[in-house]
């Protein structure tokens, strides 16, 4: 017990507990073991925080956005100093690869507010000029922010918003995942450290119903920006819409990875195989549907099942690991249950299919799942339709680019896929008929931060990164001026 961490919420420049004292478990997926406590917290505790950013909104807002900058590039220098412990911690609380927290959570995040720090020094407001009139579009903040976050990149995706949202000039009051809660506790520290103003950055711990649904009704917080599963996703905007709230929102995704007849097998196996099972599977952007052609379908899976059965799985503190833990054993049972379901409409498990043979006992009480590839379902079949969010992949021929299209466009999502050719002129057309929000050619999760990000259908509303985010995190004013 001693090794479990109590942590606290950060609202108006204070560490506090929850108002009700109640506490929330966090386990480590690597092997069940509870490694820290988390307020649980409630409708006045959010009360607090909102109080608390929108009293400091006035003075930020203020400043100018050379000078939020600024501060963006201090906490940048703040959280690098630290990436080692962010990386450690995120590997701990994820159970993600060591090796990928650091490359992927700990870098990105700091990259986060780099990136954003340089957007607002490059920034100009525009002017439209008319014969007899100057139009200026002036940026102003929104006001107070909520941002609700996922487990899968806790930090990775909180600095995302946290970042665009201050350099624009708002007030945040941030409540992560309650299953990743460390990464967000770490970045109050730099908050405090860096001695960002008291109330501009604010963190509430804890669930999404007593925690996050009371941020998402509150009248005083003027934006929304959630990233989740889709079915929260439908609470929070039905939530945040009454009050007409600005609102972004990044769901889940059932992304395709489409392989013509005439791309390099070779070439682009580690980064097929990247795409299916980065993160445990564990990342929105995964292809977690394969189609290929039916000319070298044999020829791919074969090679696509030598690397995957040679994955190494196990502990994520290992520089070897390539793949960790799931998240939790709700979610390990969630993937299971639709590797089950898989057999049950006719597919066949070619690897995996359940835990690895061989994990240490030190893990034995984790949450594990081997890379899954499954085979013989219809594209329109359950499993290939629904995000599953874990290590499977699911194959499927097509014959031609018409019935390649079709079957990408068969499921409700819309947020990413890729497409693997050599023919770059036809990928490019191609990627155009794709139902989803980023199609990569010859690559796969090939981020440049100033593009869009976001998905269509049940993927999610509205765009981040770049000026998308800095559209988002202010309301655009139009100022006409007759000559
Ligand atoms: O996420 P939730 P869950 C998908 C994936 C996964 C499924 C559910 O398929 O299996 O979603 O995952 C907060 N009002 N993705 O249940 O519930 C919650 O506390 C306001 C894809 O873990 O969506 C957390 O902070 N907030 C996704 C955040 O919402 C609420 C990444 C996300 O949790 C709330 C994660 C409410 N009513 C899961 N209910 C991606 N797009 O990358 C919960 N929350």
């Amino acid at each position: 017990m001693s090794d479990v961490v109590e942590l606290s919420n950060y609202i108006n420049g204070e560490w506090r507990s929850a108002i009700c004292e109640h506490w929330i478990e966090d386990y480590s997926p690597a092997n069940g073991s509870l490694i820290a406590q988390i307020p649980c917290s409630s409708s006045e505790d959010v009360d607090e925080a909102v109080l608390a950013a929108s009293e400091a909104i006035e003075d930020w807002a203020n400043l100018t956005i050379a000078e939020r900058a600024d501060w963006l590039e201090k906490i940048a220098d703040a959280l690098e100093s630290r990436a080692e412990e962010v990386a450690q911690l995120e590997s701990l609380d994820t159970g993600k690869p060591i090796t990928l927290a650091r490359s992927v959570d700990a870098a990105r995040s700091v990259a986060n507010f780099r990136f954003f720090a340089e957007q607002g020094r490059e920034f100009e407001s525009e002017i439209f000029e008319m014969s007899d009139a100057t139009n200026r579009v002036v940026y102003k903040p929104v006001g107070v922010t909520g941002l609700i976050t996922p487990w899968n990149l806790p930090l990775y995706l909180l600095s995302w918003k946290v970042a665009p949202a201050l350099l624009m000039g708002n007030t945040v009051v941030a409540k992560p995942s309650e299953m990743t809660p460390m990464t967000a506790s770490l970045l109050a520290e730099v908050m405090e450290d860096v001695e960002l103003p008291i109330g501009v950055f604010n963190l509430v711990h804890g669930n999404g119903l007593d925690a996050g649904a009371p941020l998402t009704s509150h009248p005083d917080v003027n934006l929304i920006s959630f990233t989740g599963g889709t079915a929260t996703g439908r609470e929070v905007a039905k939530s945040a819409s009454s009050g007409f709230k600005k609102l972004s929102l990044e769901l889940g995704g059932k992304n395709a990875t489409i392989i013509r007849a005439d791309a390099d097998l070779d070439e682009m196996m580690p980064s097929i195989v990247r795409a299916s099972f980065l993160n445990q599977g564990q990342v929105c952007l995964c292809g977690s549907r394969i189609l290929i052609h039916e000319s070298i379908y044999d020829s791919f899976v074969k090679g696509f099942l030598e690397v995957v059965s040679d994955m190494i799985v196990g502990d994520p503190s290992d520089d070897q690991t390539e793949l960790g833990a799931l998240i939790s054993a709700d979610h390990r049972d969630k993937v299971m249950s639709y590797i089950e379901l898989a057999e049950e409409e006719g597919g066949d498990i070619l690897c995996g299919g359940g835990a690895p043979v061989g994990i240490p006992q030190a893990f034995e009480n984790g949450y594990w799942v081997s890379p899954t590839v499954i085979d013989g379902l219809a594209p329109d079949s359950r499993c290939a339709t629904e995000e599953i969010f874990g290590p499977v992949v699911t194959l499927h021929p097509f014959s031609d680019d018409d019935e390649a299209v079709e079957i990408a466009n068969m499921t409700d999502y819309g947020l990413a896929g890729s497409i693997w050719t050599q023919d770059v002129d036809a990928g490019g057309l191609m990627a155009e008929r794709i139902e989803s929000g980023m199609v990569w050619v010859n690559c796969w999760l090939h981020r440049d931060l100033r593009v869009p990000f976001g998905g269509v259908k049940n993927s999610g509303v509205g765009r981040e990164g770049g000026r998308w985010s800095l559209g988002f995190f202010s309301e655009a004013i139009n100022i006409c001026i007759k000559h």
